[in-house]
C-alpha cells in the first residue's frame, strides 16, 4: 500500500521526516467526511475545538448531508482516496499556511511540510477533487493550546479618560488572560492617540492617568508588562512602514472607525487613516497569537492579519498570524447612555452618556438617572427596538455575571427605575476600589513610571528580534 511518503515523493514534493516529536498539540489532524459525498478536511490543531462551526462547513458543503466526524490517523487514506479522484471535496483551513512547518502523523514517525509544500500537494489534488480553502481561525476560543507558548497583546489609547466600555470591554479581559496565560503584554498606544490632535500637555497626563488606572483597575503588572508604544525607539513605527509598502490604500478607507472619526474632525490627519497599519505592527512586533479586543475593534483586527498574512506569503513565513479574543456576550459594545446606537466611546464630547472610572457617586447617579430609556414598562433586550434598555440591561449584566434570564425575572413588574436604582449602586461599589487604589497609585508616580520602564526592557528584545528578520527578509 501506497504510503504518505511515497505518494509525496513520487508527486515530487519536498517533505522532510522530523526526527523529533513535534510539540503537543502540532500534528495536524485530518477528518474524514463520509456523508452522501465524500470529502477531507484538514484542520489546523488549534481550530479543531470549533467542531459546531466545521460540522456546519462540512454539511454545507456536501449539501447539507449530515456528516460524522471521526478522526483519522494518518494521512493515506486521504491522499490515497484525493488520487483516485474518490473524494469530492477537500476542505483546507487556511490557518495551516501561518504555520511555518505543517507536521502529519506518520506510522513511521512525522512528515514535515512547508506551506508551499502544502500548496503543492493540494494543487495536484484539484484537478481530481474540489479544494476549497476555510478561515476556521478568526477567533481564538476558549480551548487554546499551549498557553504558556502563547503571547497575549492588546493596547488602549490614552485619549481621554477610560470608560467603562474599556472597562467591560477590554480591561476585564486582560485580568483573566494575566490569570491564563504567563505572556501578556499590554500598551498605552500613544502614538495613535495623536491621530485625534490631543494638546501636548493633555497627552501626558492622559498617558500618565491611563497607566496609573490600568494599575488600579487591578491588572497585575508584575507578571505581565505594560508599556509605551513610543517608548521603543521607533520599532514600531519602523514595521508599520514596511507593512505600509505592501497595504492597498482602498482597504484603509473601508474601515468603520476612520469614517466615523473622519466626520468629526475639520481636517483628517494621514495618520487616521492608516491607523489599522500601525496597529497590524503593534501587534505583529511582538509575534502575538492572541489580541483581546473589544467588538468595535474586530474589523481593524481583521485587517491586521490580512497584512501579517501578505507579508508572510510575499517574503516568508515571518510573524505570528493573531487572533481576536473578543469578549463575548453584552459587554462586547458597551452603549452611549444617551443614544443606544452610538458606542461609548472615551473621546466622546458627550461626557453625560458615558460613565468614567473615576466619575464620582454623584455623577454615576445623575448618569444613570438621565440615562435614555423607553416607554415600554416591561423589561427584556431587543437591540434593534430597544438600544437603551438594552444596553442598560447588558452592562447591569456584565457587572453582576447574572443571565439575562435571572436579571429580567429580577426587575418583572418593576420597570426601569428600579433597574437603574440596582445598576447606580451595583456601579458605585465596583468602581470604588478602582478609586481608591487609583489615589493611592497616583501619590507614587514613581512606581507607575517603573512599571513602565521594567515592561519596555522585557518586551524590547522581541520586537528588536522580529524587526531586524522582516527588514532581512524585504532586503534591508
Ligand atoms: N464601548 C466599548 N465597549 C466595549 N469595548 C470597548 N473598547 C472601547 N470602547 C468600548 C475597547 O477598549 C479597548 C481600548 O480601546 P482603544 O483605546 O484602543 O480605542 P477605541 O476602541 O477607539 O476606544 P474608545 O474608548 O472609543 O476611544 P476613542 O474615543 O479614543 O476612540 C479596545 O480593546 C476596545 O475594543
Amino acid at each position: 500500500m501506497m504510503t504518505n511518503k511515497d505518494w509525496l515523493k513520487s508527486a515530487g514534493i519536498p517533505f522532510q521526516i522530523a526526527t523529533q516529536a513535534p510539540e503537543e498539540g502540532a500534528c495536524c489532524p485530518i477528518f474524514f467526511l463520509e456523508g452522501e459525498k465524500k470529502g477531507v478536511l484538514w484542520i489546523h490543531p488549534d481550530n479543531c475545538d470549533t467542531q459546531g462551526q466545521i460540522l456546519r462547513e462540512a454539511s454545507r458543503l456536501l449539501q447539507n448531508t449530515l456528516v460524522p466526524l471521526d478522526p483519522l490517523e494518518g494521512l493515506e487514506h486521504a491522499l490515497a482516496a484525493a488520487v483516485k479522484g474518490r473524494l469530492s471535496h477537500v476542505v483546507v483551513d487556511e490557518t495551516l499556511f501561518d504555520n511555518e512547518d505543517i507536521f502529519l502523523e506518520d506510522p513511521e514517525g512525522y512528515i514535515r511540510l512547508t506551506p508551499s509544500n502544502l500548496r503543492q500537494a493540494l494543487n495536484l489534488m484539484t484537478k481530481k477533487s474540489q479544494v476549497r480553502f476555510i478561515d476556521f481561525s478568526t477567533t481564538a476560543t476558549s480551548a487554546q493550546k499551549n498557553k504558556s507558548r502563547k503571547r497575549v497583546l492588546s493596547g488602549i489609547q490614552p485619549s481621554g479618560d477610560m470608560t467603562l466600555g474599556n472597562w467591560l470591554g477590554a480591561v476585564e479581559l486582560w485580568k483573566k488572560q494575566i490569570e491564563e496565560y504567563p505572556n501578556c503584554y499590554f500598551f498605552l498606544a500613544d502614538l495613535h492617540s495623536l491621530t485625534v490632535a490631543p494638546e501636548p500637555e493633555e497627552l501626558r497626563e492622559r498617558i500618565r492617568k491611563t497607566a496609573t488606572l490600568l494599575l488600579a483597575c487591578g491588572l497585575d503588572m508584575e507578571r505581565a508588562a505594560m508599556f509605551r508604544q513610543s517608548q521603543l525607539g521607533g520599532v514600531h513605527t519602523e514595521l508599520a512602514w514596511l507593512f505600509a509598502c505592501i497595504t492597498p490604500e482602498g482597504r484603509l478607507e473601508q474601515m468603520t472607525q476612520f469614517k466615523e472619526k473622519a466626520q468629526k474632525q475639520a481636517s483628517v490627519g494621514t495618520g487616521l487613516k492608516i491607523y489599522p497599519i500601525l496597529m497590524a505592527a503593534d501587534i505583529a512586533i511582538y509575534q502575538s497569537h492572541l489580541v483581546p479586543v473589544g467588538d468595535d475593534q474586530r474589523q481593524h483586527l481583521e485587517l491586521a492579519r490580512e497584512i501579517i498574512r501578505k507579508f508572510n506569503s510575499r517574503y516568508g513565513h515571518t510573524f505570528v498570524v493573531p487572533k481576536a479574543l473578543v469578549r463575548e456576550g453584552s459587554t462586547a459594545r458597551v452603549m452611549d447612555l444617551t443614544d443606544g446606537t452610538k458606542k461609548m466611546s472615551k473621546s466622546s464630547t458627550n461626557t453625560d452618556g458615558c460613565i468614567y472610572l473615576l466619575d464620582s457617586p454623584e455623577d454615576i447617579n445623575r448618569k444613570i438617572k438621565r440615562a435614555k430609556t423607553d416607554a415600554i414598562r416591561d423589561l427584556y433586550p431587543d437591540s434593534l427596538e430597544r438600544p437603551e434598555t438594552t444596553n442598560l440591561l447588558g452592562i447591569y449584566q456584565g457587572l453582576t455575571g447574572l443571565s439575562m434570564e435571572a436579571i429580567i425575572a429580577e426587575f418583572e413588574g418593576q420597570g426601569h427605575g428600579a433597574l437603574k436604582k440596582a445598576l447606580t449602586e451595583c456601579l458605585i461599589a465596583k468602581l470604588e476600589p478602582v478609586r481608591k487604589r487609583y489615589a493611592q497609585y497616583s501619590a507614587d508616580p514613581g512606581y507607575v513610571e517603573g512599571v513602565l520602564a521594567r515592561g519596555a526592557e522585557r518586551v524590547y528584545p522581541i520586537a528588536a528580534e522580529t524587526l531586524s528578520k522582516a527588514k532581512e527578509r524585504v532586503g534591508l
